[in-house]
């Protein structure tokens, strides 16, 4: 199926948001590989508007110009390059692949690959694209062209989001480019794909797309037979027509109420214990894909409201931790750069449109304006956690107030505590030993007693988080 990534057990991937493909290419091998990643989910590779009058917007990139793999972030030789060497350390590479649509009507020019365009002729030479491989007008039914109304299935797939020109993927010339394009990417050595507003797109289209796509390529590494991953994003809060279950034929879901139940658990423990409702409709943990939050609804955009982020850092260390260690969906984490202005790129852009590196401190940090949440302590090291007691599901749970715990079958065990002040002696489930306390970089060592009992102390107001595994020490 193509729910199933190809990581070696590895079990969390990281959006490196806006990142170059020759950053990539070193974090993989100087970060990524060695702490334990499944994945990197890229920002869209192929070309894209470049939006001046916007300041070089993030979002220019969510505007196609054509599948040719030339970007802000790089060229095509800086793609293979970094596939090469990211699969080279174990660590695959996702598409953020935007294929519903093209440019935004009014926008012309070149794009990022040198192509013309202009989307307001439904001209897309670089592909190409002309008129009649858009939805036809006739068959979206609302009054502008535009979705106004979500309650509408028919709007919300055959008009236009946001003014952006809608692929018709009933055609089956469409289908063939967007899966040459796929082939393209697997053929490199591509792993994945992440599908842009998949919810604005027929079920049956993505069937179609996806069965044109070959099997992930031999030669970097993947078993044979093994299909490419998909994960599809549809914003399912409930109260809405379309609905997640629609896609588990075609892959997986982003589960978008797993952001807003990890800030209210964080607010409030006594909700942790039902992170997953599948009363709400929450996909089945095998189908879904969870994050605490994501590039749009961090800043406002699509799925916005009582999410957590960097900028409550205490806060979203306790969410990913907690997240990390939990048993529900595929993980991915978050990794962002600093901003204030919603629209603003990645740093460096305001000036010409082009990105700055980021700068790894002494002691593993990010500067130059990007956050890598990804190497926060408590979160890369849970990284480690999720990795060591996979397959196994939560046990001996336990939350009393502001303070949660539980083991991951007897392989591993959790614990948070609000204000990082804990002591107490608590089942661990796991077998008689001691015991390397992750977070603490065993400064902490714990003993675990032969009836499965160890004494747990937070100390720690920062990463007020505890975790030791069994294959995890050292
Ligand atoms: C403007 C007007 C429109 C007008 C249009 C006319 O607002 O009313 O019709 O001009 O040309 C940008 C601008 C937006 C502009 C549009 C078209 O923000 O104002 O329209 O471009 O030029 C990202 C941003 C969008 C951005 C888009 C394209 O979030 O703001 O739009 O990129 O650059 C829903 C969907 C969900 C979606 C979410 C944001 O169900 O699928 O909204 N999420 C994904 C991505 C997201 C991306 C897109 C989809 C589009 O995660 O990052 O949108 O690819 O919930
Ligand atoms: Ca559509």
């Amino acid at each position: 199926g193509y729910d199933i990534p190809y990581c070696d057990g590895r079990q969390t991937i990281v959006h490196l948001f806006e990142w170059k493909w020759t950053d990539i290419a070193d974090e993989c091998e100087r970060f990524l590989g060695p702490a334990g990643f499944c994945a990197v989910q890229l920002s869209p590779p192929n070309e894209h508007a470049v939006i001046g009058e916007d300041g070089f917007p993030w979002w220019q990139r969510y505007q196609p110009v054509s599948y040719k793999l030339d970007s802000r972030s790089g060229t095509r030789e800086q793609f293979i390059d970094m596939v090469q060497r990211c699969n080279a350390v174990q660590v695959r590479i996702i598409i953020d692949a935007v294929v519903n649509h093209m440019t935004g009507l009014g926008r012309s020019g070149q794009g990022s690959g040198g192509s013309n365009f202009n989307g307001d002729n439904l001209d897309f030479p670089g592909v190409p694209f002309s008129s009649s491989d858009f939805t036809p007008r006739d068959m979206c039914p609302s009054e502008n062209g535009q979705i106004n109304n979500y309650g509408n299935v028919e709007e919300v797939r055959n008009c236009y989001l946001v003014g952006l020109t809608d692929l018709y993927g009933a055609s089956d010339y469409v289908r063939q480019k967007v899966a040459d394009f796929f082939n393209d990417a697997i053929d490199i050595g591509v792993m994945g794909f992440r599908v842009d507003a998949a919810k604005h797109m027929w079920p049956a289209d993505l069937e179609a797309i996806e069965g044109k796509t070959h099997d992930l390529n031999t030669a970097a590494g993947f078993p044979s037979g093994a299909r490419p991953f998909f994960y599809h994003e549809v914003i399912d809060q409930g109260g809405e027509p379309i609905t997640v279950d629609e896609y588990f034929g075609v892959g997986r879901t982003t589960e978008f109420r797993f952001c807003k139940k990890i800030a209210w658990g964080i607010n409030d423990f006594g909700q942790l214990g039902s992170i997953y409702d599948p009363g709400w409709g929450m996909a089945p943990s095998d189908k879904a894909l969870v994050f605490v939050d994501n590039h749009d609804n961090q800043r406002g955009h699509g799925g916005a409201g009582d999410v957590l982020t960097y900028k409550a850092g205490r806060d979203y260390t306790m969410g990913v931790s907690f997240a990390l260690a939990h048993d529900y969906g595929f993980m991915r984490i978050m990794s962002s750069y600093y901003f204030d202005n919603t629209d603003a790129g990645p740093p460096g852009s305001s000036n010409g449109g082009n990105t700055d590196s980021p700068i790894i401190n002494g002691d593993g940090s990010c500067g130059g304006g990007w956050v890598c949440e990804h190497r926060w302590n408590a979160i890369s090291k849970m990284v480690g956690f999720r990795n060591a007691v996979a397959g196994t599901n939560i046990a001996n749970w336990y939350q009393v107030g502001d303070n949660v715990a539980f083991s991951r079958g007897d392989k591993g065990f959790f614990a948070m505590s609000k204000y990082g002040d804990f002591d107490m002696t608590l089942q661990t489930g796991m077998p008689a030993g001691s015991y390397c306390e992750l977070i603490s970089g065993c400064a902490n060592m714990v003993t675990v007693n032969g009836d499965g009992t160890a004494q747990i102390s937070i100390h720690n107001y920062e990463e007020p988080v505890f975790a030791i595994c069994v294959a995890c020490d050292g």
